[in-house]
């Protein structure tokens, strides 16, 4: 269009073309939206009503920045029929109150009603319509059409829907909507939100229903604190209306068709969910409460587990909903705040997954994770921000969760101005496109009707979203604490305050849906209820305590009756089917080449690890065993050693081979995670929970990294079983091995898992071939009572001739748990060295070997549970020995030396010394300078050669 064009134009109707395209760029006509992109400074000449309007979209940036949607674009009348130029004062009018619904959209929030406690909201000079006067005068909102504002609220003009709409957007409800980058998203929720859709009175039945409810919630917190005086309970007081709110998530996500809500949530007010959500009777909390059933239970559980805390432990009940039946899930979490979040990511994407097919469906609709965060929390642990993360990834989504921030405006004794940098708990969420809903706790109707709109939205886009419920805490931190030494002033006003039930029964009964002494019963009969049930409880003490539905027992084994050797035909088959490609998929030729010496190595030799894992893989799945390996970069391996996942040279498509084997019975997930240990590896300890029959892996990019993640393995993988009754076959490939790399990529820290093992709760091991790793890893996933299994992996060796197998390894034998020294002459040996891992490698090739007859070199190959007798009967096979020594390249305060010392101190024959060989005690795992490695490594390899 040109300048010729724009003289001509009408400017009544390029006003409303530049409002529809303000609104969606994609609205309108291509050469006006280039126009309004390239010309602006033409119409700012012209036209000074259209130059406002163009100030305006550059100062809210909105439309440019939106990208076209998908909706057709809103047809526009001809110039032709366009209508007369409206007055510049109607236009200047127009302008204003774009400007004011922009920021009523994008800061009504600051203006909104959120503090039960009433404190004042801070405001913002851009919501007062009156600051807009003259431009914006009464008289004109009532000429400017609320349909011209594409306003959902009701009203004709600007001055009825004015009132409506700052209800909507500053009343106790308030939204943070406008920083969603899609405009479809955008645009769908401000409809949403302003149609009032999700906002629907309830009926008297409904009200009735959730004053009982509420009186449920606090009834039970009351007695339990008058029963129990200063036992821990951590009340939910002042965010009662977080029960009603769960309820309406469970009945929304059942009618879409949801079989499974899985629930992670900390301490406040997980005994109310407990009792009101996942339906525990009231008998078996007061049972905790008197200290019964955690006693019998570690008197009486075989790993002598150590329970947990009441308001840790995890559990699942059954809710009927007019939808049918649903599983609650409350998942078991430790102290640690948010540690929880990736784990109910796995559950729920694990409940989501149909493992039949080749690459696992994942369907949103069968579970909802639902999240509930403390406001400190969710500000201040980084877990929260590597868990949003995982949202849209295809491995990862569970089709977006609900995130409800229970804020009682304090963490422990912490103000949020010394907790956060930010002026909402939720504001990181808006960096993950996140809609932010923000209801006060003291008004029921909105927090459901928040509930409501955030499911719409879930089931719509697929995305997360959070509720921030803002309420306050009753009582301090919990039972035992005194909030007004910290929060005097709150705590005053909160003592004054009538809680959320008595205020809702006052409305109510105002209202006439029921008499106080209708709402007096309801809180009455709560205590009742839970006044027999006591009594109940009480009569049963002494008796021995019913068995827990928790109760289920995990038996201890070693894995070691399963067959893991595959027969030679089989493994051939399925090598060549790994090595097939479709038609039309071009590989890189140079990784082909590569790939095709996998055949070569079935009659020479030389099964190198990446050949190895893809034929135990290969064998499981055809065998049904579904698989699901994630980690950094772990479709083609840190090393470039696995090639899972093939990339089309030419077209980028990928292939990956384990998905089309011919008769594979199960789902092969593999996926590149982000770069994240603590969400990622959470994430697979909740999928392997509920996947049980699945071989879950991941895969560290170095070893060293996985203490990022330590929070999972110290709470969740090894104390797991003893806490929770909850164990797993997760399994954690975490490269190790001395290869002068530094301090950072040599360590995966063997000492801390063994450290954490006790009670046959892991299993720890470094295979020195890959005939080992394919053994080990069909034990793993095949045996009935595997724990979770941390494999020591090779860098090195993944490679190297000598750890390479032979066919006859993968079709014959099983995981040794300790390897011989196959050339000794047994009788002149004097000096037995055993080692593990790689060190191994470095003693047996060192050019002092042939000079040291004397001396054999064995393998411990699983180091927890220590193989004591396979290590004795090793010891034992050399008569004449003078000397064990103990070789690792560690340092001395590191690896397996301190471990298992005693184990080795046990093996040995008695008058037999025992010597430790490696590095030194030192604060840094290894040298930062190649040279010193070699040097060190040298040193360590001769001394325990006896060179
Ligand atoms: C990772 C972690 N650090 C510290 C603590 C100790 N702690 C327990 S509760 C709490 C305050 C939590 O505040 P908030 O998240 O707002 O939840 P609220 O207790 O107020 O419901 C703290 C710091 C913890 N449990 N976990």
């Amino acid at each position: 269009m040109g300048r010729a064009d724009v003289d001509g134009l009408n400017t009544g109707y390029a006003a409303l073309l530049l409002e529809q395209y303000l609104d969606n760029p994609g609205a309108v006509p291509e050469e006006w939206r280039e126009l309004f992109e390239s010309e602006p400074e033409v119409l700012l000449q012209r036209q000074p009503g259209l130059a406002r309007l163009l100030e305006l979209a550059a100062e809210n940036g909105d439309g440019h920045a939106a990208p076209a949607p998908a909706a057709a674009p809103a047809t526009v009348p001809a110039p032709a029929a366009a209508p007369e130029t409206p007055d510049p004062e109607l236009l200047g009018g127009v302008a204003a109150a774009m400007s004011l619904l922009k920021a009523i959209r994008m800061h009504g929030h600051l203006a909104a009603h959120l503090d039960p406690l009433g404190s004042e909201p801070p405001g913002d000079p851009a919501l007062e319509p009156e600051r807009l006067i003259p431009k914006l005068t009464p008289e004109l909102q009532a000429r400017i059409p609320a349909s011209l504002l594409r306003l959902q609220v009701e009203g004709d003009t600007l001055a009825d829907a004015l009132p409506r709409l700052l209800e909507t957007y500053t009343g106790t409800i308030a939204y943070e909507i406008e920083h969603i980058s899609d405009h479809e998203e955008r645009v769908w929720l401000r409809q949403a939100i302003e149609s009032g859709r999700y906002r629907r009175p309830l009926s008297r039945d409904e009200r009735v229903r959730l004053l009982a409810r509420l009186s449920q919630v606090e009834g039970m917190e009351r007695y339990l604190r008058r029963a129990f005086l200063g036992q821990k309970q951590f009340s939910i007081e002042g965010l009662d209306v977080l029960i009603p709110m769960l309820d309406e998530a469970i009945d929304l996500a059942a009618s879409g068709g949801a079989h499974e809500v899985v629930l992670g949530m900390a301490h406040r007010g997980r005994l109310n969910v407990l009792a009101h959500v996942v339906g525990r009777p009231y008998e078996t909390i007061l049972r905790e409460f008197e200290g019964e059933r955690t006693i019998e239970a570690v008197v009486s559980s075989e790993e002598g587990g150590s329970g947990d805390v009441k308001y840790h432990l995890g559990a699942q009940g059954t809710r009927s909903t007019e939808a049918g039946d649903i599983t609650i899930t409350l998942v078991s979490n430790p102290s640690h705040l948010e540690a929880v979040d990736p784990v109910v990511e796995g559950r729920a994407r694990a409940e989501q997954t149909d493992r039949s097919s080749r690459e696992g469906y994942a369907d949103p609709s069968v579970a909802l994770p639902i999240l509930i965060h403390g406001d400190a929390s969710f500000a201040g642990q980084g877990i929260v921000a590597e868990t949003l993360n995982l949202q849209a990834l295809p491995g990862y989504s569970t089709g977006g969760t609900l995130h409800l921030i229970a804020n009682n405006q304090v963490g422990f004794t912490t103000e949020p101005e010394s907790g956060r940098s930010t002026r909402y708990s939720s504001d990181l969420a808006k960096g993950f496109d996140i809609p932010i809903v923000h209801v006060n706790a003291d008004d029921p109707e909105a927090a459901l009707a928040a509930v409501r709109l955030a499911l719409a939205y879930r089931r719509r886009f697929g995305h997360d979203v959070v509720v921030d419920l803002v309420g306050y805490r009753r009582h301090g931190h919990n039972e035992q604490d005194e909030a007004a030494y910290t929060q005097p002033m709150l705590a005053a006003a909160i003592e004054k305050h009538p809680t959320a039930r008595e205020q809702f029964a006052a409305r109510l009964v105002a209202d006439g849906d029921l008499t106080q002494e209708q709402a007096d019963e309801l809180d009455h009969k709560v205590l009742t209820e839970l006044k027999q049930a006591h009594e109940a409880l009480k009569e049963t003490f002494g008796q021995p305590a019913p068995p827990s539905p928790d109760d289920t027992h995990i038996p201890a084994a070693t894995g070691d009756d399963v067959v893991t050797a595959v027969a030679a035909d089989r493994l051939r088959a399925l090598n060549e089917q790994l090595l097939r490609v479709p038609d039309d998929f071009t590989p890189n030729p140079k990784l082909m080449k590569q790939l095709e010496r996998r055949r070569e190595t079935l009659d020479a030799g030389g099964i190198d690890w990446g050949q190895a894992e893809a034929l135990a893989f290969a064998t499981l799945l055809v065998e049904g065993i579904p698989i699901r390996l994630t980690g950094q970069d772990t479709e083609r391996g840190t090393f470039s050693h696995r090639h899972d996942v093939l990339h089309d040279a030419q077209t980028g498509a990928i292939y990956t081979p384990l998905q089309h084997l011919d008769d594979a019975g199960a789902a092969f997930e593999i996926y590149n995670s982000p770069l994240s240990e603590y969400a990622c590896l959470g994430f697979e300890y909740g999928y392997a929970v509920a996947a049980p029959e699945a071989l879950v892996l991941w895969e560290a990019q170095f070893g060293d990294f996985v203490n990022g993640a330590q929070i999972i393995i110290d709470q969740f993988i090894s104390a797991g079983l003893s806490k929770w009754r909850e164990s797993t076959r997760l399994t954690l490939l975490l490269p190790h091995g001395y290869e002068g790399n530094g301090p950072e990529h040599s360590s995966a820290r063997l000492e801390r898992f063994l450290q954490l093992a006790a009670q046959e709760n892991l299993r720890i091991a470094n295979c020195t071939t890959s005939g080992q790793y394919f053994h080990l890893l069909r034990r793993q996933a095949l045996d009935a009572t595997a724990r979770p299994l941390i494999v020591m992996t090779p860098k090195g060796l993944l490679r190297l001739k000598q750890a390479g197998s032979t066919l006859d390894d993968l079709a014959s034998g099983e995981f040794r748990p300790v390897i011989d020294d196959p050339g000794a002459e047994r009788e002149r040996v004097e000096r037995l060295v055993l080692c593990q891992g790689k060190v191994y490698y470095d003693i047996v090739g060192h050019e002092e070997r042939a000079n040291a007859a004397g001396v054999a070199v064995a393998r411990i190959e699983q180091l927890y549970p220590f193989p004591v007798e396979a290590a004795r009967a090793l010891v034992a096979g050399y008569p004449n020995l003078r000397e064990v020594v103990w070789a690792q390249e560690e340092p001395q305060n590191m690896g397996a030396w301190r471990a298992i010392r005693h184990r080795l101190e046990e093996t040995k024959p008695e008058g037999v010394p025992l010597m430790y060989v490696g590095r030194p005690w030192r604060a840094s795992p290894s040298e930062g300078y190649p040279t010193a490695h070699l040097r060190e490594q040298d040193r360590i390899v001769r001394a325990a050669l006896g060179r």
